[in-house]
């Protein structure tokens, strides 16, 4: 080596509490001529990026690390033969041979400010600036600032898929590409590089991004915003079974699903008295049976749906298409779950108000028997005005039902039960029948859901209402 040469060692700048970051680019060769400053590789942690610069211009003599490695704070990076008085050597790496170094240590480089990579969605909380000098006889370079990868600013563009982390990592892209691709949400991995040896550029994240916006004709817009539930190869846990859903399962998952994501569901939740109810239908089951009649308390309940309905019009309408106005419906067809062998069912029985609970119980059977032989005719699940489900049979004290969309409430029954009430200076044992109101908050506040609960509520303590005779 001549006396104006001379080996300089650059290691990875201090990366505060990162360690093992992965090596995702080497950009330069063995016997390459470098300026100083020059990148000489990319790190990337999980949610952010930095290039390596070098601390001295000259020729590469040889690389330490090779992409897919991982480093930490000190380790070495390149050694670069640097020829003194060129102009090419920066005032870090003048410093001399490793040996000479080490008997003149290196004053500290300025403490890099190393932020952490916020959370997606949460604001970021800067790390304190790391202060550490690097080993004694190394020449570091010059630290720079670790890119925090911001959260995406618009989030990801509909039909954008989550981020591959790992193979995000090993796309063949720059630090600023990364930043880029990162704020809008775009997996590295999926974008094909148009650069040198199929590196990717801005242009082809943009373009990426531009395709993915082109909704089609007859595609929903928007839907495919939402993140996806990763998928997992199960049998790598142990045996299982696949088993196909069935055809009403397939039909009623994406309503159920439409609604749940367009809908901004609120459940109110309230207690019903029902023993004198209770008490009533006890006396009335038997007569009824006799006709081949099954009154069970959700006929009482449709009745007394249908009067709440009638005393809060907004419970019984829809938002139009466009959402600017309440359509209020002048019928009362209800529609209520059934649990079938094949799924979930929803029968309508048209034009409550105008029956009573008699033919409301006769409906509700033959409804329901339909819909469980797979003999109900489409049309009987349509045109429902507000829905009711009811579990009671089965049990639980309360459940939040997804809105029958486009209605705007729906009515959840859980089991009644004995418990003890505070009435007039002493507890005294009532049968309560549990109520979950699940409404639409864009058409429904809390009070109006309230108000609709407690009527419905005082409707129910009150049976002889409800069994008197429709015109
Ligand atoms: N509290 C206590 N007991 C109740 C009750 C309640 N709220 N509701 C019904 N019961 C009783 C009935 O009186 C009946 O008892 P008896 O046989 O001793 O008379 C028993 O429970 C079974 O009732 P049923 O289920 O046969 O009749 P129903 O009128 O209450 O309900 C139907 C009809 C079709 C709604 C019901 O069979 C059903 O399918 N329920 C499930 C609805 C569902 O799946 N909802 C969830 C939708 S979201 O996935």
């Amino acid at each position: 080596m001549s006396a104006a040469e001379s080996l300089v060692e650059v290691r990875v700048p201090d990366l505060g509490n990162f360690k093992d970051v992965a090596v995702i680019d080497v950009l330069v060769k063995v016997g390459e001529s470098i300026e100083p400053e020059t990148p000489l590789i990319t790190l990337e942690t999980e949610k952010a990026t930095m290039d390596v610069p070098s601390s001295a211009g000259g020729v590469i003599e040889k690389l330490h690390v090779a992409k897919g490695s991982t480093v930490s704070s000190g380790d070495l990076v390149a050694t670069v033969r640097a020829v003194s008085g060129s102009g090419a050597v920066s005032a870090l790496s003048q410093r001399g041979t490793p040996a000479e170094r080490a008997e003149v240590p290196a004053p500290a480089p300025p403490a890099p400010a190393v932020i952490a990579a916020p959370a997606v969605g949460t604001a970021a909380a800067p790390a304190p600036a790391v202060t550490a000098a690097p080993a004694v006889g190394a020449a570091a370079a010059p630290a720079p600032a670790m890119t925090a990868a911001p959260p995406p600013l618009l989030g990801p563009p509909a039909g954008l898929p989550p981020i591959d982390e790992p193979g995000f990592s090993r796309a063949h892209a720059g630090p600023s590409v990364r930043k880029f691709a990162r704020e809008l949400g775009v997996d590295l991995t999926r974008v094909k590089g148009s650069g040198l040896k199929g590196r990717i550029t801005h242009e082809d994240v943009k373009a990426f991004v531009k395709g993915v916006l082109t909704v089609l004709p007859g595609e929903p817009a928007g839907g495919g915003a939402l993140p996806a539930v990763p998928a997992v190869d199960f049998a790598a846990f142990g045996p299982i079974e696949i088993r196909p859903l069935s055809r009403i399962q397939r039909i009623a998952g994406p309503r159920l699903h439409a609604s749940w994501v367009n809908i901004p569901h609120v459940t109110q939740f309230d207690d019903a008295d029902i023993t004198d109810l209770e008490a009533l239908r006890v006396k009335l089951k038997d007569a009824a049976a006799a006709q081949g009649i099954k009154l069970t308390p959700l006929a009482f309940i449709v009745r007394a749906c249908v009067k709440a309905l009638r005393a809060f019009p907004t419970f019984n309408a829809s938002l139009d298409a466009a959402g600017a106005n309440l359509v209020l419906k002048k019928y009362i067809h209800i529609g209520f779950a059934a649990d079938t062998p094949n799924g979930l069912m929803v029968p309508v029985l048209r034009e409550a108000d105008r029956k009573d609970i008699y033919e409301i119980a006769r409906q509700l059977g033959e409804l329901s028997a339909a819909a469980r032989n797979g003999k109900l005719p489409g049309a009987q699940m349509q045109g429902g005005s507000f829905t009711i489900s009811s579990l009671g049979g089965i049990g639980g004290t309360a459940f939040t039902p997804i809105i029958n969309a486009p209605e705007v409430a729906i009515l959840g029954v859980s089991r009644s039960a004995y418990k003890p009430l505070y009435r007039q200076g002493a507890f005294v044992p009532r049968l309560m029948l549990p109520l979950s109101l699940s409404y639409d908050h864009r058409v429904i506040d809390g009070a109006a859901a309230a108000r609709f609960t407690t009527f419905l509520a005082e409707t129910l303590a009150d049976p002889h209402s409800l069994v008197e005779a429709v015109p």
